[in-house]
């Protein structure tokens, strides 16, 4: 089950992006320093926010979030503290630009 909420995300990936989630077992902020530097440091992440039960993870420009990479690091992170820390859910965020991107330019004829 878990497997399959986590495959799941994979489909969700195709654009640059930034995604919140919410991360079941962490309870202090112990928990909270952990998971700061056991993802913020993976490769291609720009922005991360880390807080007690959730985190806001934003790619690089033009990047896509590696869901595994970041699964992967919540993983070796439970093995070597023992912990049981894991993703309960993942959520895109729609980066809502002020800029001009949406507005549409008018078709030319
Ligand atoms: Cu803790």
């Amino acid at each position: 089950m878990k497997l399959l909420i986590i495959l799941s995300f994979f489909g969700l990936t195709a654009m640059a992006d930034t995604y919140e989630y919410t991360i079941e077992g962490m309870s202090c902020s112990g928990c909270k320093n952990m998971i700061k530097s056991a993802v913020c440091g993976l490769p291609g992440i720009k922005e991360c926010k880390v807080e007690i039960g959730s985190m806001k993870l934003t790619a690089e420009e033009g990047k896509t979030l590696d869901q595994a990479a970041i699964t992967q690091a919540l993983d070796d992170l439970n093995k070597k503290n023992k912990e049981d820390y894991k993703i309960a859910k993942a959520t895109k965020v729609d980066e809502v630009k002020t800029s001009t991107t949406d507005t549409k330019k008018a078709d030319k004829k």
